[in-house]
């Protein structure tokens, strides 16, 4: 028996030992990638471990830092990870969580532990990451300690002093064997751990960057209001049909779903989803069954008040969701993540019982305060009327002239090429700038789209207006991809979509009318890293007969250090237009020298905020904005 027992004590041993090697070894099985992604995640597989113990009621404040050696810190008060020998193996059972693949999971089972996706891995795939990790726990009055190297104890866990609360700390600093980059993100990291204050309302989450400035940042996140405060929080600046957000919730069979909605007086629909604290980017059943509740709420209510007596009239999906703003929650115990970031919900049940939860909540909502109904009602069907009214434009003009996609608009300058992955279009501001990059232009492969000042607000505009507008019509013809709805990325013509625009004030907020636009209604181009924004160089210096160009003040300073005792003039260019073609050439559109900056979408929320202070009604924080930011806005990631 005994013997029995060594071998079995052995293979387990050996076993540990794989699963940490695994990891090593194959470490975008665990966590995705070994990117920027991948990196910040060990951040938040650690803080999803506390957050665990917040949804069970065991603690309430959490605190992350980021420290200057390039390691982090999360602390809790939690219960603390079980200190005493685990039977089976002969070990500390918090050992075990830090050295077993998947025996991170509590040991008193948690009902909505995350385990979909790429949370849930555990944290022993952070200690198996790291370089070192260091393990402190409080609990029945001690300290305990213990320290790892690239996931092997260093020693056994051992008591370390006296303690007068419960509470875990993991501080850890991640592999550079690992990760190319091992510098972490301030703004990626307080985003998400606002963002999982939002969902757990009452919990205290302080992020603290040391890394930055002598004074270190520290921020305290803390939100009482849960969901209907994120939706409150997506509405700031916008001019809102009711004063606070509608908030139902509803449980069943385990499953609890949570939702909050606000509309505002805008055409953009806003649906942020969570399944079990982690966004569900895609959607998924949760989502769906809220968006078809929502409509068949709305079209019973109208129809039950009288308000919808034309049959055409009948509002459908997108009708009901232009100006909405909603937050859906799900807690579900086995959460199957689906879709190509999976970050789509698959569980069937959970539809179910959103929709079920939606419209009888929304139902007996409207019914007993109508005057919270009415704003919305009037808003749903001015929205059909002005979609009838589009339909019927739209029409009209097919039979008259086909102004459709077929025809390319005429100031469009198109490329020779027709293959579209190695095809681009610059979009410029203004038609004399447009003049010289005709002029400066590769036409084998560079297509040139010049529009006349500054395009339509997309934000306050609804799709009629848009869909009439003809800047927006000539980049939708040129692109060849269609809007919104009628939007297929396989028929786009240039693959690289290159906004130009001149670097000044101006610039800077045509450049951000056309990020809205291409976020809006033309989505997939900017996830799929379609949209770039040229560089222009704001000086050039001469020296002779020598050129040099600085695309800002720093670099202008460089270029002017090794130029000393010659003689030089500088010109600063005001625009564009100030550039000779070939100057425009070689510093902004040759693709051997020039430099692009890739639009991507970082993150939906952070989008959103951008946009709402440069888009929205308030007009103060915008000019502001747009002041502060004049220059260094190209760097954005919306
Ligand atoms: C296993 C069991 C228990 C708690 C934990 C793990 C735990 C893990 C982490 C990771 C970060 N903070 C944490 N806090 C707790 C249950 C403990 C009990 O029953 O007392």
């Amino acid at each position: 028996m005994v013997e029995k027992n060594n071998r079995d004590y052995g293979a387990d041993n050996i076993q540990v030992l794989e699963g940490l090697e695994a990891v090593r070894k194959r470490p975008s099985m665990y966590i995705g990638n070994v990117g920027t992604e991948g990196l910040h995640h060990l951040v938040f597989e650690v803080v999803d471990n506390s957050i665990d113990e917040a949804v069970m009621g065991f603690c309430s404040r959490i605190e992350v830092a980021l420290l200057k050696d390039g390691s982090v810190r999360v602390v809790d008060d939690g219960r603390g990870i079980p200190v005493e020998t685990h039977g089976a193996v002969g070990k500390s059972a918090v050992e075990v969580v830090l050295t077993r693949l998947h025996a991170g999971g509590k040991f008193d089972g948690t009902a909505y532990r995350i385990s979909g996706g790429l949370h849930g891995v555990g944290v022993s795939v952070v200690n198996a990451l790291s370089e070192w990790l260091e393990v402190e726990i409080h609990r029945e009055g001690k300290v305990w300690k213990q320290r790892y190297k690239r996931g092997k104890p260093q020693g056994e866990i051992r008591e370390a002093g006296v303690s007068d609360h419960t509470g875990t700390v993991i501080h850890f600093k991640p592999d550079s064997l690992i990760f190319p980059d091992t510098h972490f993100r301030g703004d990626i990291i307080s985003q998400r751990l606002k963002e999982l204050a939002f969902l757990n309302p009452g919990l205290t989450i302080v992020f603290r960057d040391e890394t930055q400035a002598e004074e270190p940042e520290e921020k305290i996140y803390h939100f009482e209001g849960g969901i209907s405060a994120l939706v409150s929080h997506l509405n700031r600046g916008k001019e809102v049909l009711h004063p606070e957000p509608i908030y139902f919730s509803g449980e069943k069979e385990e499953i609890k779903v949570e939702v909050a909605i606000q509309y505002n007086d805008g055409y953009v629909e806003n649906i942020l989803s969570f399944a079990n604290n982690i966004r569900t980017d895609e959607g998924g059943a949760h989502v769906t069954g809220f968006k078809s509740a929502l409509t068949r709420a709305i079209v019973h209510y109208g129809e039950k008040r009288g308000i919808l007596k034309d049959k055409e009239e009948v509002p459908m999906g997108n009708d009901v969701r232009e100006g909405l703003c909603a937050v859906v929650n799900v807690l579900i115990p086995n959460p199957q993540f689906e879709g190509q970031t999976k970050t789509k919900l698959g569980n069937p049940e959970a539809r179910s019982l959103v929709e079920e939860v939606t419209f009888s909540s929304l139902s007996s909502i409207f019914e007993e305060n109508p005057d919270l109904a009415r704003p919305i009602m009037e808003k749903v069907m001015q929205t059909v009327k002005a979609r009838l009214a589009a339909k019927r434009a739209r029409e009209l003009a097919r039979k008259k002239d086909s102004l459709d996609s077929i025809s390319l608009p005429g100031k469009l300058a198109d490329c020779a090429e027709k293959n579209p992955e190695i095809s681009e279009i610059f979009i410029v501001e203004g038609d004399s700038a447009g003049g010289s990059a005709k002029q400066a232009r590769d036409r084998r492969f560079q297509a040139i789209l010049p529009l006349r000042g500054k395009i339509l607000n997309v934000e306050k505009a609804n799709i009629h207006r848009i869909l009439s507008n003809q800047e927006i019509r000539n980049i939708a013809a040129a692109l060849g991809c269609g809007l919104g709805f009628d939007f297929s990325r396989e028929k786009l013509r240039y693959h690289k979509v290159i906004i130009m625009t001149d670097a000044d004030v101006d610039g800077a907020h045509i450049r951000t009318l056309l990020l809205t636009f291409f976020y809006r209604y033309m989505k997939p181009l900017v996830e799929g890293g379609n949209i770039y924004i040229a560089l222009p160089p704001l000086y050039r210096v001469r020296e002779g007969k020598n050129d040099y160009y600085a695309f800002d003040d720093e670099e202008l300073e460089q270029v002017l250090q090794g130029l000393r005792g010659k003689k030089y003039t500088i010109q600063r260019y005001k625009g564009l237009g100030e550039m000779n073609p070939e100057q425009l050439w070689v510093t902004t559109m040759n693709p051997e020298t020039r430099t692009l900056k890739q639009v991507t979408v970082q993150d939906a929320i952070e989008a959103e905020e951008i946009f709402s202070v440069l888009m929205g009604d308030a007009v103060e924080p915008r000019r502001d904005f747009i002041r502060e930011h004049a220059r260094e806005v190209v760097n954005l990631d919306i």
